[in-house]
């Protein structure tokens, strides 16, 4: 038995619980470690919090898990791997533990938060497989620099080892209490699930698919069921899937609420899920409500064809409209979520785009500006040179996130949305000058407050219906 721990870096509020960390625990309990977890979300001050738990524990095997190297926002660019680094160099100070990383946000840029942190070792994608082995290794005295999806320093530079993304069908059941979920919930107002990982879509942009794999892997349905069960067995009962796309592959999508509905929990739970447009069918709609699911965010990206095109999108501006219509004939609230400001951006497309999101009569609608740009996409590669160029901002360091802007139309677009736009409460911003429509979720003291008052479900969901006390 190896004596491991897991540490929890991410502290924005209101918090998200590290359902990753949760299920590395299970694979490394069911292997036979001893895992402790240090949640550093609840805590004042890491470095005190990390002192104090090394002072009571010995163990060989650290990992740390770095959910968010940024807020992904355009127009607050707040980095978090600083932060991170300096809790990494924390850990390093009080014990001689191997230091392994990981985390959806490691894995989308692995090298360059190596490069950053100082490390022993990163891990890319799924955590269960390889840090479990890792640990099996290290108690056995073999070697483990060749196992997949490490990332470890050869001749001065950090390397990937080859990929592989392992199946989900023999993940231990999840029970969910290696962290404080009842905090959680209280606190941060729904706890997350997964019913599958990856994505084999090809949007230009997007980051998921490097993260996640390009293969996607399906849970079985009674697996994710049985953790609902645990879940509610806490008293929590309003979910967020954490898929990349629920609706990917539409069949699993059917059978996960097929067996919700046969398991008699669809009237116990209220779920809220990401799903593309494509494929989405008036039966899954109606299957999802029957199943809990009170909101769906369609990450809609644009209403002009041309971009949706551009940006290797695989729907059209009607699949919007439709999916839309499936769901308000369910019964199930929308959300739909934009990304302007992409290459080819123009005046007539964010025209056009802001017209079809008032035809969709969404409950909500999201409006970003500026295109993350991560390393490995598509983006990166049509933005790094010629006039485009022009339109990155950010980069200014090592962590500072990179984002474009479409010089075409970076000098008016955010005057050009004002006047589109105006007080049109159903459009939320990345913008703290305005408050109460601001859906940026980090630091966002609007939504802490809901939560605090007693508002659960999806973030969009909270921060449309929140009405705050007076006096
Ligand atoms: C669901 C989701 C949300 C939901 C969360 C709902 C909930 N209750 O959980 C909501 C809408 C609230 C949300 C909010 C935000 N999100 Co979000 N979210 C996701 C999503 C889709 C799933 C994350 C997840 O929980 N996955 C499930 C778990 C099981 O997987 P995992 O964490 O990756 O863990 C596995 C591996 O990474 C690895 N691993 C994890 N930790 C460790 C540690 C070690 C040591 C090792 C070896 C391995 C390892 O093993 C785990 C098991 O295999 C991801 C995209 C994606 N497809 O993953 C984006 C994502 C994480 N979000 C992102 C962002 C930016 C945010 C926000 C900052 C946005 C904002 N500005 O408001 C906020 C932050 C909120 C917060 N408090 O942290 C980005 C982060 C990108 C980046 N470069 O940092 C992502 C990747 C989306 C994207 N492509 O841009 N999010
Ligand atoms: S935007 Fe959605 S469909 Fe496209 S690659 Fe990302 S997760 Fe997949």
């Amino acid at each position: 038995m190896m004596n491991t721990a897991l540490i929890n870096t991410n502290m924005i509020k209101p918090p998200i619980a590290p359902v990753g960390l949760e299920y590395i625990a299970e694979a490394l309990k069911k292997a036979g470690h001893h895992v402790d977890l240090l949640d550093l979300c609840w805590e004042e001050d890491p470095d005190t919090a990390v002192k104090g738990f090394f002072d009571k524990k010995t163990c060989n095997l650290v990992g740390l898990t770095l959910r968010n190297t940024d807020d992904c926002v355009f127009t607050s660019r707040r980095s978090f791997l600083d932060g991170f680094s300096s809790i990494v160099s924390a850990v390093r100070d009080q014990t001689d533990a191997l230091i392994v990383i990981g985390g959806v946000g490691f894995s989308t840029m692995p090298e360059k938060v190596m490069e950053l942190c100082g490390a022993d070792a990163g891990i890319w994608g799924d955590g269960e497989a390889v840090f479990t082995e890792i640990a099996n290794r290290l108690e056995e005295k073999l070697d483990w620099l060749d196992l997949p999806n490490l990332i470890v320093c050869r001749n001065g530079r950090w390397q990937r080892n080859p990929a592989s993304a392992g199946s989900l069908i023999n993940l231990p059941q999840m029970n969910r209490h290696w962290v404080d979920n009842r905090r959680y919930f209280k606190e941060g107002g729904q706890v997350g699930f997964e019913t599958k990982r990856g994505c084999a879509e090809h949007c230009i942009y997007c980051a998921d698919p490097l993260a996640k794999g390009e293969t996607i892997r399906v849970r079985p349905p009674e697996a994710v069921v049985y953790e609902l069960k645990r879940l509610l067995g806490l008293g929590i009962d309003h979910m967020h899937t954490c898929d990349s796309e629920f609706n990917i592959p539409l069949r699993h999508a059917l059978d996960v609420c097929g067996s919700i509905i046969s398991n008699g929990l669809g009237s116990r739970l209220r779920w809220y899920a990401y799903c593309s447009p494509v494929p989405f069918t008036s039966e899954l709609a109606g299957l999802m409500r029957e199943a809990g699911c009170a909101g769906i965010n369609f990450g809609v990206d644009s209403g002009d064809a041309g971009m949706l095109k551009r940006l290797k999108r695989n729907f059209k501006p009607d699949d919007i409209l439709a999916s839309a219509r499936y769901c308000r004939d369910a019964g199930i609230a929308v959300m739909l979520d934009l990304l302007l400001g992409s290459p080819g951006e123009t005046e007539e497309s964010i025209v056009r785009t802001v017209e079809l999101m008032r035809s969709v009569e969404a409950a909500q609608i999201g409006v970003s500006v500026g295109v993350r740009v991560y390393p490995g996409t598509v983006l990166e590669k049509q933005v790094g040179s010629g006039e485009l160029k022009n339109g990155l901002v950010g980069g200014d360091d090592q962590a500072d996130p990179v984002f474009f802007l479409e010089p075409g139309v970076s000098d008016f677009i955010f005057e050009l949305l004002d006047k589109l736009i105006g007080d049109d409460r159903h459009f939320f911003f990345f913008d703290p000058s305005k408050p109460d429509r601001n859906y940026n979720y980090n630091s966002n003291q609007r939504l802490v407050d809901a939560i605090g008052e007693g508002y659960r479900g999806a973030y969009w969901d909270i921060l449309r219906r929140y009405s705050p006390k007076t006096g």
